[in-house]
């Protein structure tokens, strides 16, 4: 056994309020859910991990309830006394005795980079073999649910030049009520802006179809996961007719299910999320994948906070192309940050920090008021 030892998990719940309800298809935000790891090493050094998803049980299969007590129960016994060096031996361990949970997986691989960067004083992107830019441009989410406050929203973050891609989270309505939105807003934002849609599997191959045609039309420039995860046939289909590309989001679940999805062109962009795949180390392997089949790549959210948001940042850093740029957005959702120094939002981008590991510290008084008792 290594003398430089993974020693302890410690795991808390943390429950953040809102800027605004958050509307997604299966789901209305109305505060967000971060699980927060910490994992300390026989050297002192303590590595940081967020394992974080969307509305309780409605967007995924594990819970920020289940993540908590899977890390503790079956990850952290599994992992202390092993090398807290060696991300690599750590993980296939993982990999060797559990299945999915890659939210939980995510938390832990961040955490035990978090450490081994701060340790080798190397930036998480360093780590992982160098950026190729210092930050990412960042779009918006907008889903308040009222096409006139959305308006008014994206030209705030117009005017503040912090985005300028909009993601319009539709498919909980009619359809034809949505595209009537989607089109409002993309009149009113004209050439300024982008706007793409995310239909979260809300829509079947039928009204696809129809759909895909009218949203290209009324500007729109892709979207987003419009048929169940199940359905690859379906978007096989919708792909080879539609005007506009699709890109694939719920249908990953796993590295295994990028490569399936690229081998049936079922879709021309992927969502890359450290939570669906496991972690920033993991999310690379989707990465090659797409880039191998030549899908085009978007760096995609699980709405996570601060931790979370930065772990991924570090990983689609390293990324050669990332055409269809990132929606890192997440604590800019957050009334209040658990960290000193909030992550840098500027000129439309996240600025990618150049500190040791994922180069950031927790602000223990403000995680104390709002971690779950
Ligand atoms: C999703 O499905 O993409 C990402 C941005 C957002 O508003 O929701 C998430 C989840
Ligand atoms: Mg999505």
């Amino acid at each position: 056994m290594s003398a430089l030892t993974i020693e302890h998990f410690d795991t808390q719940i943390v429950d953040l309020p809102t800027i605004r309800p958050h509307k997604l298809a299966m789901h209305t935000m109305h505060g967000q859910t971060l699980v927060i790891l910490r994992i300390r090493c026989s050297d002192g050094i303590v590595g940081i991990g967020e394992a974080t998803t969307i509305g309780g049980l409605a967007y995924a299969g594990e819970s920020p309830e289940s993540i908590k007590i899977n890390l503790e129960t079956w990850f952290a016994p599994l992992l202390i006394g092993q090398d807290a060096s060696n991300v690599n031996a750590a993980m296939q361990r993982v990999d060797r005795a559990i299945r999915g949970n890659t939210f939980a997986r995510s938390a832990v691989e961040t955490a035990l980079l978090d450490a081994q960067g701060k340790r080798l004083g190397l930036p998480l992107a360093e780590l992982l073999g160098g950026r190729l830019r210092d930050g990412v441009e960042v779009a918006w989410t907008l889903a308040s649910g009222d096409t006139g406050k959305d308006i008014e929203e994206a030209e705030r973050m117009l005017d503040l030049r912090r985005h300028r891609h909009f993601k319009l989270k539709i498919g909980a309505g009619e359809p034809a009520r949505d595209i009537a939105h989607v089109a409002a807003i993309k009149r009113a934002l004209g050439d300024r802006a982008s706007v793409r849609v995310d239909v979260n599997q809300a829509w079947s191959e039928a009204v696809a179809v129809r759909a895909c045609r009218q949203l290209a039309d009324a500007g729109v420039e892709l979207i987003e996961q419009p048929l169940s995860r199940h359905d690859r046939a379906g978007m096989v289909r919708l792909s080879a007719h539609s005007p506009l590309p699709l890109m694939a989001d719920e249908a990953i679940e796993s590295v295994q299910d990028s490569f399936a999805l690229a081998q049936m062109g079922a879709a021309s962009i992927f969502a890359l999320k450290i939570a669906k795949t496991g972690g920033p180390r993991a999310v690379l392997r989707t990465a090659a994948i797409a880039e191998a089949a030549g899908i085009g790549l978007y760096g995609g959210t699980m709405l996570e906070g601060s931790i979370g948001t930065l772990a991924a940042a570090h990983a689609f850093a390293t990324l050669d192309k990332l055409e269809w740029h990132t929606e890192l957005f997440g604590p800019l959702l957050l009334t209040e940050d658990i960290l000193i120094e909030p992550p840098t939002y500027r000129d439309f981008q996240l600025l990618i920090p150049k500190t040791p590991g994922l180069g950031l510290a927790i602000d223990e008084e403000r995680l104390a008021r709002f971690a779950r008792h």
